[in-house]
């Protein structure tokens, strides 16, 4: 034991000189081919949607980062016309890799006739590459899997109505968040809430392949016209006014970013705040709305005019779906769920009618950042607030 630690210790005392040596080198003689040398990486398709595209399977503006596994440096790389990575006096050693390569819009219209974004090719399979100074090559790195992030999620539900303003409900609101690292735009995204005919007894919730949804709205834009900020809120209001005004102890939404105006109903417009668009809702209903103790709410990115329809409410495929969250008003009930457990595999909620509670996510600190916990089950990523927080979260303030 004492020798196999011995041998270890000794072991890592040599790659830390040479460590030391190659840097000091690298920086004294550059392209020193003893130690350091270059090396091209050629990113390939093989899912066949690039070929099928271009015509070659050549992965070009791919991200490739480099981890060097003994000295921990990290090399930034971007792929060429070629699909290739060129890396000049890079130091011997075990690297963790890992690549990605983001879908363009025109890209993903091609591959599923419709304009996506949040989509990337990625190499799931390889974790490290062994690049060894001296032996001069090109090394092939497949990206194999199509794959979708969602930046953006929802943040909070404020469903139920404030305390003490009889049955004053028309402060509800749904609250965004980009949860990546850059800007994300909401054009077109669509926000419906969750249907199930619970007076018949009919339940989707075994639809493997659609969520049905009623009340069905879309930010505007067309493409740019609305940036979320990475670690940014965006609040949809059902009216977007100063409640306080008719109900003291409401909230004040007159200054969110979004507003649900339904132009067929004797509805609020606050000029200043710019619409939602509606797709789908009842004549007979006054304005936007979502159920104040029980019910779903579904963001997704599709083309409104696929929407399916089953009987009189529409249909959105589930791959499309970003984010949906479920709330109850008793939450261990969880077989009285309306959104399939593919989407949200819990609920949150247990809030009565008229209390001024709210559900948002819960903030976690991840490397020194704010993230919003996000493991598909709002049983466990919600917590509810006594108050709402419409455009910040309760444990960063306004
Ligand atoms: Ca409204
Ligand atoms: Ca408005
Ligand atoms: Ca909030």
């Amino acid at each position: 034991m004492f020798y196999r630690s011995l041998n270890i210790a000794f072991v890592l005392l040599i790659i830390y000189v040479s460590g030391c040596d190659t840097i000091i080198d690298t920086k004294e003689k550059p392209g020193n081919a003893d130690r350091s040398a270059e090396f091209k990486i050629h990113l390939i398709d093989q899912t066949g949607h690039l070929e099928k595209i271009y015509g070659h399977p050549n992965v070009t503006n791919a991200n490739v980062l480099l981890k060097s596994n003994t000295l921990g440096e990290e090399y930034n790389l971007v792929s060429d016309e070629n699909g290739l990575v060129s890396i000049n006096n890079i130091i011997s050693d075990l690297y963790l890799v890992s690549t990605t390569r983001s879908m363009t819009r025109d890209e993903m219209e091609h591959i599923t006739g419709h304009r996506l974004d949040f989509y990337r090719l990625v190499n799931s399979t390889i974790g490290t590459l062994e690049l060894n100074a001296g032996n001069n090559q090109i090394i092939e790195l497949p990206l194999d899997k199509l794959t979708f992030d969602s930046p953006i999620l929802i943040s909070e539900i404020y469903a139920c109505g404030p305390p003490d303003a009889g049955l004053y409900f028309h402060d509800k609101y749904i609250e965004v968040f980009n949860q990546s690292d850059s800007i994300a735009y909401l054009d077109g995204i669509i926000i419906a809430t969750v249907y199930v005919n619970s007076y018949l007894g009919i339940s989707y919730e075994e639809d493997p392949e659609y969520v049905h949804v009623r009340r069905v709205w879309m930010f505007p834009g067309s493409g740019e016209d609305y940036p979320i900020n990475p670690g940014e809120f965006k609040v949809c209001a059902a009216d977007a006014i100063d409640h306080r005004v008719n109900a003291p102890n409401s909230v004040d939404l007159s200054e969110v970013s979004f507003e649900f105006y339904k132009d067929d109903a004797p509805d609020i417009d606050n000029p200043d705040i710019t619409n939602m668009i509606k797709i789908h809702q009842r004549f007979s209903e006054v304005d936007w709305l979502i159920s104040g103790e029980h019910g779903a709410i579904v963001i997704a990115q599709m083309n409104p005019d696929s929407l399916g329809w089953y009987d009189e409410h529409r249909l959105i495929p589930i791959e499309f779906v970003l984010d949906g969250v479920e709330y109850l008003d008793d939450v261990s009930r969880l077989d009285e769920k309306i959104l399939t457990t593919q989407v949200d595999g819990g609920g949150t909620g247990g809030i009565q009618f008229y209390t001024g509670k709210s559900m948002e996510r819960k903030l976690i600190r991840e490397n020194g950042k704010y993230k919003l916990k996000d493991n598909n089950n709002s049983s466990l990523d919600f917590q509810i607030n006594n108050r709402p927080t419409p455009e910040y979260h309760k444990e960063i303030g306004p």
